[in-house]
């Protein structure tokens, strides 16, 4: 019924490759209960976007693909109604490449050797739900929690119920007990997110010059930015600085370096790829160290060092990572963020073609910096000059340079 007209229509629109095993991926999917997922996908015939993803992944290659379960599709009524939106969800679901070394049916995602949260690229990169750097299509984490793998950044617990290996095709199924949602912009993941609401706050009230003359706040300015790894200071973190705040507030050279010391600018750099003594280089030129031990994983910019207390918050252009201390860094260095975000840049193009687990082997992110290491007063002594001057001459070109890092 349902699965035969889907199956009808792959063989006559997309590839023989699909075709070549119709009865293996009948068995599969009907075994496995996906009359509502064969069903949205079917659908995606009725775009020229969802007709590009059928015939990609059915054409050869291999996907893992993570089919919500007729329960949750019940549950989701707005996808029907939108066919674009309903594109994009699918490709959200289908991660790029195999996330398992057997043929064996298995519920694992992951091997046993992963880390604590596992990251893997979906095929979803319309630029109208994500904005990563290199064109890179939006990342999917999950972790394994009580022997359960939950996916994170999802309003209510989504796990893995059941998964096979269709035989003769590259393609993995997962059934998925929910239909995981799209990650959003930077600034609404903030205000959503536990213990973000202060650094929310603060980057939608200050209202700074963008880089067309025009003012707006700080928050609009991160969104509009492709790749950034946001260090956001949690709540409890910002009380404690709290009557360091309105001063800062009140420069807007200094707070906007401040800020620029929690953000890896070009790079969206998720937990995986933070290692004991990685080291990258920050918005304002200054080094971001990683400590992992025991205790968990900490972050040193200038004489502070803090805690990481939730990882991978993902967001449309970026990601944010939750510390427990503010950087009250005013160094910087204009040549070191401007090398480390080109060399981002040009990391950032093999992004595209990335398949299976995204770990700090993987071609990620790099940081690259011709920062001196010369004593924090020196170095404070130096930017301060060099921000003065701007800061008398154009405020708008030095808040823009600043908060982008990379414009001169
Ligand atoms: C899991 O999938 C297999 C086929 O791969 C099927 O036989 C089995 O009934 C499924 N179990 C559930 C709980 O859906
Ligand atoms: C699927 O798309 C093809 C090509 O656009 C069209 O010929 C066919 O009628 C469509 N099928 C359905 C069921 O919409
Ligand atoms: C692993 O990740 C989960 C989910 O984010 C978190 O609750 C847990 O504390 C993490 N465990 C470790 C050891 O970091
Ligand atoms: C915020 O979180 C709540 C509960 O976790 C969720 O229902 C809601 O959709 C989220 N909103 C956004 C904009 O992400
Ligand atoms: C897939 O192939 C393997 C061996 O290659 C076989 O053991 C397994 O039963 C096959 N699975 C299905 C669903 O046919
Ligand atoms: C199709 O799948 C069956 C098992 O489901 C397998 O025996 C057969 O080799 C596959 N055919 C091709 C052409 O790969
Ligand atoms: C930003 O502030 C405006 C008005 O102050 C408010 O309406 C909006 O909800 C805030 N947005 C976020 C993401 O906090
Ligand atoms: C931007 O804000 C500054 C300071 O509040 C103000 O002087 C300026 O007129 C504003 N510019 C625009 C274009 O609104
Ligand atoms: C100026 O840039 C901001 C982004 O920072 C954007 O929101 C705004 O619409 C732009 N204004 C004009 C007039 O282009
Ligand atoms: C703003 O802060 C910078 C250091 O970042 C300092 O050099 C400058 O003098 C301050 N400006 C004012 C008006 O206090
Ligand atoms: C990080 O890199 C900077 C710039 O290359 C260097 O000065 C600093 O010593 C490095 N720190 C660590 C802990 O490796
Ligand atoms: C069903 C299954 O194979 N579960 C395994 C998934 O991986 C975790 C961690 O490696 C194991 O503990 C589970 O037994």
């Amino acid at each position: 019924m349902v699965l035969c007209k889907y199956l009808a229509l792959l063989a006559t629109v997309f590839s023989a490759s699909l075709a070549q095993n119709t009865t293996a991926i009948t068995d599969a999917l009907s075994a496995l209960g996906l009359s509502s997922f064969a069903l949205a996908a079917a659908a995606l015939n009725g775009t020229s976007g969802g007709q590009a993803l059928l015939s990609t992944v059915l054409s050869g290659g291999n996907y893992s693909i993570l089919a919500p379960n007729n329960d949750a599709f019940s549950q989701a009524s707005s996808l029907a109604s939108d066919n674009t939106l309903l594109v994009d969800t699918l490709a959200y679901h289908i991660l790029r490449g195999s996330f398992s070394s057997s043929n064996s049916s298995t519920f694992n995602l992951t091997s046993a050797t992963s880390p604590n949260h596992t990251i893997g690229r979906s095929m979803l990169n319309d630029s109208a739900y994500v904005t990563l750097e290199g064109n890179a299509s939006q990342a999917v984490a999950w972790t394994i929690e009580s022997n359960t793998l939950v996916f994170l950044n999802q309003a209510t617990n989504i796990s893995i119920v059941n998964s096979t290996r269709i035989n003769g095709t590259g393609l993995d199924i997962y059934t998925i007990d929910g239909i995981l949602s799209i990650p959003p912009s930077m600034s609404s993941v903030l205000a959503n997110a536990t213990n973000t609401s202060s650094i929310a706050g603060l980057l939608n009230s200050t209202m700074v010059p963008s880089s067309n003359g025009t003012n707006d706040t700080i928050g609009n300015i991160l969104n509009a930015q492709r790749g950034i790894t946001l260090f956001a200071p949690s709540d409890s973190a910002f009380s404690e600085v709290s009557s360091s705040l309105p001063v800062l507030e009140g420069n807007l050279t200094a707070f906007t370096t401040v800020l620029q010391n929690h953000i890896i600018n070009g790079s969206t750099v998720y937990s995986s790829e933070i290692t004991n003594g990685s080291n990258f280089t920050s918005a304002a030129g200054e080094p971001l160290t990683f400590v992992t031990n025991s205790s968990g994983t900490y972050v040193t910019s200038g004489s502070t060092t803090a805690k990481i207390i939730a990882t991978d918050i993902l967001s449309m252009n970026g990601v944010v990572h939750v510390i427990d201390n503010v950087f009250l860094n005013i160094a910087s260095d204009s040549s070191a963020a401007s090398s480390a975000y080109n060399s981002a840049t040009s990391a950032a193009t093999k992004l595209a073609s990335e398949t299976g687990i995204i770990s700090a082997t993987a071609p990620a992110a790099s940081s690259s910096s011709s920062s001196s290491s010369g004593s924090g007063s020196s170095n404070n002594a130096g930017v301060a000059s060099v921000v003065s001057t701007y800061f008398m001459t154009s405020i708008v070109a030095i808040v823009s340079f600043a908060v982008f890092g990379v414009f001169i």
